[in-house]
């Protein structure tokens, strides 16, 4: 009897330890097997007579035949029924031009019952907003929702959902942690490597549309026809899943690629070249989307080689694109080498003026935070401040500065911080987005794939990805519910799996905040690779590429004064944002250091004094990787044994990654605090000139 109990709880435990093995490569369209016996035979019911239109006739009605066979049979082990029969259909996907109820990429999927029968009906306007309501349909079937109740209209209010790849042509990526590039220029156009079918089928299924495939320091020679060809067989890969191809413009390939003396905006030849090289371009590719620019920004040539404006720079390719509905996208990641203003206010100041400027296909990218994807910055005031032009949101989803793809990190709450945030008394981030008085609107997110076998390094790297692109398509949805359906999707249905996961992935972006940079901290990474503590960094020709440039740390105390005593940058929002930070006694404390600089002495608004709050902060960090680890290891009989260790192993990196930071970063403060460390705090395993002493030349992501 005992052996047989034994003998039972072993061949479960193997059962489910086992049932959702995977590399990961699947991302979230595994489609695990469903363990419901009557949603199971509801879900085999009504996949037993689909009606889809067209298949023979279009590419991606094909694509939505493959993805429900493929579907079908790994969630409920049977092929699908097709049917050519609309009358009789229990699935029936209809092409309704005229619904008013969605928008050109919308669908709808409404439940019916008849005589006993059900079935869902799934519609949009068009071949590609039916295949998002494919997805949308086979998501809601891994989420286990009833489809005899399912009654769901989905419009994204954004239309250019994008990804960014800083992909270079020799395959590395910059700020790249998952390995090279997975587009591989050699083989193209020749081989298609399935890897962007794959690729392109997972955006599309969480709705991106569009790609620029190519790095924001870009390289003229993709402007080559050798290389434009190879562009048109990636462009002619993604069409049918509803992705167009963009590509970043360098200012200065008129010159480099074209034989021309300058690259001056204005200049007629130069005019000329650009509106030859769009028309090329669209021979080839008749739905491109357009250029992505990064000008005048770390060493990019751009129009003010020539003493012209941003708006200059970015009409003059916008008249190129213009007759084939093409639009640039002109990114505001702008600071001077010359200029010794506080560098968080520079890109206001050149964008603001030049509001009302652009032509009406342009739009001004913009990155979440004035700075540079740190860990957490208070949202760029030009949201909201260039009410004439069409502003995108810029994330990075790729973590530069998040740990690279050895820190798990869930990124959602932090997109949801920047979306949420008013930029006056009635606006948000989003509402700026979203605004309907225009008719581009956009975000984008820097990719955080490669050719690693999971895509992303980090097997909860996906999640970033996934949460992206769902933000994407309804900026409104909520974190907690996005990481529920990715875990669901991706590791399994087990109710303790998904609980014990959502609360790990809810948890790790505040926490890695605490152990990174607490309180308005800031740019305080290691020069150049950006990993791991360097708060004493001094040592680069650029004042501002210093760490102690943004933490300005004395015998007084710690932080960047900006406000109306300092730099100021504060007066760069509204007032009503301005009452929320202008105040040290006030200010909401997670942006303390940023807007302030604050004594060791500062009484917190808990009644700590500053310094012990710092050290409680890198403490807190510490201890909530050692909750991660506890919480992953419950689970560690109910998932995939591979995938499990993988995330152990890179959980151990994190807590020591953690404590090094605590451990650095408060040693180094302390030489200008002088104040111990709070009592009970464990005390560093090393000293400060060992942490000084460490560097790491061969830090992934330098791309080059
Ligand atoms: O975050 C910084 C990165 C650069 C990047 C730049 C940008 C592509 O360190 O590697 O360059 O931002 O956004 O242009």
């Amino acid at each position: 009897m005992k052996n047989k109990i034994i003998y039972t709880i072993l061949i479960f435990l193997t059962i489910t330890k086992f049932s959702n093995a995977s590399d990961g490569y699947d991302l979230w369209l595994g489609y695990h097997k469903i363990n419901n016996a009557s949603l199971k035979t509801n879900y085999k019911k009504i996949f037993s007579s689909i009606y889809l239109k067209d298949v023979q006739k279009n590419a991606t009605i094909k694509l939505i035949k493959k993805e429900l066979t493929w579907a079908s049979k790994l969630m409920i082990e049977a092929a699908p029924l097709f049917t050519t029969d609309s009358n009789n259909a229990s699935i029936l996907f209809r092409i309704d031009e005229q619904n008013k109820d969605i928008n050109e990429e919308g669908y709808g999927i409404k439940a019916w019952t008849k005589n006993s029968k059900n079935g869902v009906v799934v519609y949009a306007k068009n071949e590609v907003g039916l295949l998002y309501g494919c997805f949308a349909l086979l998501r809601a079937m891994q989420m286990q929702e009833d489809l005899k109740t399912i009654n769901t209209i989905s419009s994204p209010t954004l239309k250019i959902r994008m990804l960014n790849h800083w992909d270079n042509i020799n395959r590395t990526i910059e700020r790249g942690y998952a390995g090279n590039s997975i587009f591989n220029w050699h083989t193209l156009p020749d081989y298609i490597d399935k890897r962007y079918i794959d690729y392109a089928r997972a955006n599309a299924s969480i709705g991106i549309n569009g790609t620029v495939v190519t790095n924001v320091n870009a390289n003229a020679l993709f402007l080559t026809p050798e290389y434009l060809l190879k562009v048109k067989a990636l462009a002619d890969a993604f069409r049918p899943f509803g992705i167009k191809i963009y590509l970043t413009a360098r200012f200065s390939a008129p010159i480099e690629i074209g034989n021309l003396k300058t690259a001056d905006p204005l200049d007629s030849a130069v005019i000329k070249w650009w509106a030859d090289k769009a028309k090329e371009i669209y021979d080839l590719i008749p739905d491109f989307g357009g250029f992505l620019v990064k000008a005048n920004s770390e060493g990019q040539p751009g129009p003010q080689n020539y003493d012209r404006t941003h708006a200059d720079g970015a009409n003059m390719m916008a008249a190129a694109v213009a007759p084939f509905k093409g639009i640039v996208i002109w990114r505001a990641f702008v600071y001077s080498n010359e200029t010794p203003e506080d560098r968080v206010k520079q890109a206001y100041n050149e964008f603001k003026p030049l509001d009302g400027k652009f032509s009406k296909n342009v739009l001004v990218q913009i990155k979440n935070g004035p700075l540079d994807f740190q860990p957490r910055e208070p949202f760029h005031p030009l949201f909201g401040a260039m009410p004439k032009t069409p502003e995108v949101l810029e994330f990075q989803i790729t973590q530069e500065y998040l740990g690279q793809s050895t820190h798990l990190v869930y990124e959602a709450p932090m997109f949801k911080e920047i979306l949420e945030s008013n930029i006056n008394a009635t606006q948000k981030v989003v509402d700026v987005l979203e605004h309907s008085n225009n008719e581009l609107t956009g975000i984008s997110g820097v990719a955080n794939i490669g050719s690693d076998i999971n895509w992303c390094g980090h097997p909860v790297g996906q999640a970033n990805w996934y949460a992206f692109g769902r933000l994407a398509w309804n900026p409104h949805l909520n974190a907690n519910e996005i990481a529920k359906e990715w875990i669901q999707q991706t590791w399994s249905h087990d109710e303790k799996v998904i609980d014990t996961i959502q609360q790990i992935m809810m948890a790790s972006y505040e926490n890695m905040v605490k152990y990174m940079t607490p309180l308005g901290l800031h740019h305080i990474m290691g020069n150049g690779h950006h990993y791991g503590p360097m708060p004493w960094g001094n040592t680069l020709n650029r004042e501002d590429w210093n760490p102690v440039y943004y933490h300005k740390s004395d015998s007084y105390g710690v932080g960047f004064n900006r406000s109306i005593s300092g730099s100021n940058a504060i007066a760069q929002y509204d007032p009503f944002v301005q009452n929320k930070w202008k105040d040290s006694s006030t200010c909401d404390e997670k942006f303390l250091l940023w807007f302030h600089h604050i004594s060791w002495k500062h009484k917190m608004k808990n009644g700590n004094p500053f310094w012990d709050e710092l050290c409680y902060q890198y403490n807190e960090g510490v201890n909530g990787v050692r909750k991660m680890q506890k919480q992953w290891q419950s689970i560690s009989m109910h998932i995939d044994e591979d995938q499990h260790h993988q995330v152990k192993q890179l959980l151990q990196i994190q807590l020591n990654d953690a404590i090094w930071w605590r451990d650095a970063c408060l040693q180094y403060f302390q030489t200008f605090s002088k104040l111990p460390l709070p009592k009970g705090y464990p005390l560093p395993a090393h000293d400060l000139k060992y942490y000084q002493s460490l560097n790491f030349p061969f830090a992934p992501g330098n791309g080059k």
